[in-house]
Order: structure tokens, then C-alpha cells, then sequence
């Protein structure tokens, strides 16, 4: 049975990744698409969202999420101190087609709460990959889906380094109130955070592989990665992007894939240098109860086979869908 999963994505190049890894996997049933502010402000992240969904051909509800965070004043990606990776745009970089669907009416977390509710118990997963506004204001709107989630394998902090300041990720500092609420309650949470995503890099050899794959939409991917290495190599010197959200996606496709150490994490709300860090206790020095599964070590070749499977998936759909159109 192929795990029904909600997406929340503020999209965001590694994001549409997401999206196509969740659509074009074959474990992986993609009940729903919610979007958030983050990267960028939540319009351009929304029509962002149905561009990536018309792209792949995933037809799903998306609803739009939170336009702001709970508590602190709104920060995306572009107004980052670093530098922005994602654009103007959040999602620069090749032309992309125009949405061809509607958005569901209702707002994100209602969306999730309806969901859930409707399922069995334990039949969904929260794969939140963007600022946890939208999980924590489903949470408040009804508690009981916290015991009636599967599990919250979310994209979102770190226990070493950040990288929207020297503490805290870029997830959790956009919304540190919303992630302090969404850690601490009584559900299963993984943290894919960046002490794993940053060994999800983008190498000359896997462009390689994936341009072989010589469809549109590889191109598209490429197309991408281009975008998000040359930004990330000026911001972060780092020499390959790394393609943060869709580690998340790909530990729910196969466990084994990241490896998780059991750990206490709690997020700095009041810091006067570390509002947003994840403060991640391996050893139990405070003495708090293990809420979270902390992701440490990617297989990479199973990583980066599941994305290039996904592309080459949904490149023959589409070639198909050509051919009988034409
Ligand atoms: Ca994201």
C-alpha cells in the first residue's frame, strides 16, 4: 500500500523536487498539496506550487496555507542577510508552465484537519517542507489530528549549523513559534534537517545522469539545478546545491534511506543570537523525554536513483500522453 502523504511546501527549487519525487514514486500516494509562506511571500509560493503540480501532471487538491508566522515578523528566503537562493521569484530560473488547475477553496489547515479526520487513524503523514505555520494552526484548529497523524517527517532545522543564521535553519526561523509547537507535541516527528540534506547535493555526475534522461521535464530539472547551484555556491560557498526537501519525501519512500538517531529537541524562542536554533540533545543532558527521530546519514546512490526513477517515471507518462494526444 503506497503511504498517503499531505505535502506543505513554500516552493522553493529543492520543494518542486519534493513534489515531483512524492508524485512520481510509485510508494507514495500524494493526497494533497498545501503551500506556505516561506522562500517567498505565499502568492508567489501558491502559484509557484500549481506551476511544479501542472509541470508533473499531479493532479491534487492544493490549498493555500499561512500568509504570515505566528508570532514573529515575516522573513523569506529573499530577505535573507546571507543572500537569496530561490530569486525574486522564489522558483527562478527555466519557464515553467501555468497552473491548469483550480486551488481548493478551503485554507491549508483545513485542508489538513478535513483530511485527516476523514482517513483512518494512522493512515496520514505531514511531510511539511517549508515554516511549520500551517501544521501548527491544524494542530490548534483540531487537536485531536496529533494522535491520529501517522507520523511528521518534516525538512527543518539542524543540530550543528544553520543557514539562516549561524543557529537556526531557514524553516524554523521563519516560523519558530509554529516549529516549537509542532516538536513538542505527542506525534512521531523526524527532523530531516540540514546536517543530512547538506549530503543531498546536486554533483556534476547526477546532472549528468538526470540530462541523460533527455525529456523536458529533465531539462526543466537541470534547468533547476543550474539556478540553485549557482545561488548556492555565492551564498553558501558550497560547490553542489543541496536538495533539502527532498530527503524528507524520501524517508517516507524507504526508511532505510536516512539513517535517525532518537534524541530531545526543542526550539529556541527566545535567544538573542539563537532565536530558531534546534537545540538537539542526543545524550539527554536536560533530562526531557526523546521527541523526535533526528535524520544523520543519507544512502546517497539510493537518494538520488529514487529522484532520476521519479523524472524518468513521469517522462514516459507524459511522452505517452503526447503521443496518444497527437
Ligand atoms: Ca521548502
Amino acid at each position: 500500500m503506497p503511504r498517503k502523504i499531505i505535502l506543505d511546501v513554500d516552493p522553493g527549487h529543492d520543494d518542486a523536487i519534493a513534489i515531483l519525487l512524492a508524485h512520481g514514486n510509485p510508494e507514495i500516494d500524494l493526497v494533497a498539496v498545501t503551500t506556505v509562506a516561506g522562500n517567498q511571500i505565499l502568492p508567489k509560493v501558491t502559484y509557484n506550487a500549481m506551476r511544479v503540480a501542472t509541470l508533473v501532471g499531479a493532479d491534487v487538491p492544493i490549498a493555500r496555507g499561512a500568509e504570515f508566522p505566528l508570532v514573529r515578523k515575516q522573513t523569506t528566503d529573499g530577505e535573507l542577510t546571507v543572500g537569496s537562493v530561490h530569486g525574486t521569484s522564489g522558483l527562478d530560473g527555466p519557464a515553467l508552465p501555468e497552473p491548469t488547475m483550480e486551488l481548493d477553496p478551503r485554507p491549508a489547515a483545513q485542508l489538513i484537519v478535513d483530511t485527516v479526520m476523514a482517513a483512518e487513524p494512522q493512515e496520514i503523514t505531514l511531510v511539511p517542507v517549508g515554516p511549520l505555520t500551517n501544521i501548527a494552526l491544524a494542530m490548534r484548529l483540531e487537536p485531536k489530528i496529533i494522535g491520529r497523524v501517522r507520523e511528521v517527517v518534516l525538512m527543518g532545522g539542524a543540530y550543528t549549523q544553520g543557514n539562516a543564521t549561524p543557529a537556526a535553519e531557514f524553516n524554523i526561523y521563519a516560523d519558530p513559534e509554529a516549529a516549537s509547537a509542532v516538536f513538542s507535541a505527542d506525534w512521531q516527528v523526524t527532523m530531516v534537517g540540514l546536517d543530512l540534506t547538506h549530503q543531498a547535493v546536486a554533483t556534476p555526475e547526477i546532472k549528468e545522469r538526470i540530462r541523460a534522461i533527455g525529456s523536458p521535464l529533465a531539462q526543466t530539472v537541470v534547468a533547476w539545478l543550474d539556478y540553485f547551484g549557482g545561488t548556492y555556491d555565492s551564498v553558501y560557498k558550497l560547490p553542489h546545491p543541496p536538495i533539502h526537501d527532498a530527503c524528507a519525501v524520501a524517508r517516507v519512500i524507504n526508511p532505510d534511506i536516512l539513517h535517525v538517531e532518537d534524541a530531545f529537541v526543542a526550539v529556541e524562542t527566545r535567544g538573542q543570537w539563537t532565536y530558531g536554533d534546534t537545540v538537539t540533545d542526543f545524550l539527554g543532558a536536560f533530562g526531557e523525554p526523546f521527541n523526535t527521530l533526528v535524520a544523520t546519514k543519507l544512502d546517497f546512490d539510493a537518494f538520488w536513483n529514487l529522484i532520476i526513477d521519479a523524472i524518468t517515471t513521469i517522462s514516459a507518462q507524459q511522452s505517452q500522453l503526447s503521443s496518444v494526444q497527437s
